[in-house]
């Protein structure tokens, strides 16, 4: 018999929202079965991406780290203002909002928001659905006044990007919005993720975007393979793997399904078409998955939902690869325009700054 996880424990689990589950189970019966990349991030999907960023093979959390180190006193200024240490008199530059989506913990921009308040008044306002990502946050700057001139604000927003940029807009400040961490790789219309951030920017405000590059196309030694980018996604503990995993953990929670875990393997791929690194479960033998249905009777038997031959897929991550070239497009498409850009060594990683 399936195994549903509200049978063995009767009323352990919160009950299915019926919305909820009726869009995961559309997803999941549509004729390319997909599950949306926010059941990544449980709690335990969250602490799994944390282990990820530590593995050997995911280079983008320390590349970008260490690029945004080397490119802080270019990055505090705004291009029309002069580096900090020309400032008429030594004066203070003039205030600035760093507004930061899916901002987590607050770790990759911590030197760069030091480095701010160093020269001039600055607030951080990190966006973030989790509230104890954003207690973690700002506790990391709580005590954090010790060399700079001027005070550090923090003023974190939890709720979505769209719901934090609403309220970060109104503040008087001239803003630096960030969207780092190849975030936007995850969005399957980078356009219009961008576009819902540019709809929030004043005239003198900018964006600064970070996000993987795609493997070089020619064979130079010392280019970025496809090997690089495949091994940040396959790493071998195994990490990433259960990542993917547990989004069926997260369905089964929410969704009401019964997926078993050993049925399924992760499958993270290199997709030309898309240039971005696709990540599926397939099914390692013939599978049937049911859901109890919210809005049926407690009695009723569960509905089946979808059927899986050996070797099918259900799609889950898209991680979008992103050249210069193609980030200029994409930032003309939501009406913005890249000013300056700077590369990882070996051109491993990308940072652009859009107006
Ligand atoms: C959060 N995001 C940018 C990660 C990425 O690289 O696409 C999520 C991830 N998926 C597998 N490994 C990491």
């Amino acid at each position: 018999a399936p195994a549903f996880g509200g049978e063995a424990r009767p009323g352990a689990q919160p009950p299915v929202d019926a919305g909820e589950q009726a869009a995961i189970l559309r997803a999941l019966s549509a004729e390319t079965p997909s599950i949306s990349c926010v059941y990544l991030y449980d709690a335990l999907g969250s602490e799994l991406f944390e282990q990820i960023c530590e593995t050997p093979e995911y280079y983008l959390t320390r590349v970008e780290g260490s690029l945004l180190r080397d490119i802080t006193a270019q990055l505090v200024p705004f291009a029309d203002e002069p580096p900090p240490e020309r400032a008429a008199g030594g004066a203070a530059l003039p205030p600035v909002a760093w507004v930061e989506c899916s901002a987590g913990n607050g770790e990759k921009v911590a030197p760069l928001m030091l480095a701010s308040a160093a020269v001039r008044p600055t607030t951080y306002v990190p966006l973030d659905v989790s509230a104890s990502a954003l207690a973690a946050n700002l506790a990391r700057f709580g005590g954090a006044r010790g060399g700079e001139a001027h005070e550090l604000r923090v003023r974190p927003i939890v709720g979505t990007n769209a719901h934090g940029l609403a309220e970060a807009a109104r503040l008087s400040e001239r803003k630096s919005f960030m969207l780092l961490g190849s975030s936007l790789g995850n969005a399957l219309e980078p356009h219009a993720e961008l576009g819902m951030i540019a709809r929030h920017m004043a005239p003198r405000d900018r964006l600064l975007v970070g996000v993987d590059t795609p493997p070089a196309s020619a064979d130079a030694s010392n280019a970025k393979s496809r090997a690089d980018v495949v091994a940040a996604y396959n790493d071998a503990r195994g990490v990433t793997a259960a990542f993917t995993l547990n989004a069926l953990t997260h369905i089964n929670r929410v969704g009401g399904t019964n997926f078993a875990l050993a049925d399924f393997a992760h499958r993270s791929e290199w997709c030309d078409e898309r240039c971005a690194i696709v990540a599926h479960v397939e099914a390692v033998r013939d599978v049937v998955v049911s859901a109890r249905l919210a809005i049926a009777p407690a009695d009723a038997p569960p509905a089946r939902v979808l059927e899986l031959r050996k070797g099918e897929r259900i799609f889950i991550e898209q991680s979008g690869k992103f050249s210069l070239r193609r980030m200029e497009a994409i930032a003309q498409r939501a009406g913005l325009r890249v000013t300056r850009h700077w590369l990882a060594p070996r051109d491993f990683y990308l940072v652009v700054e859009c107006e």
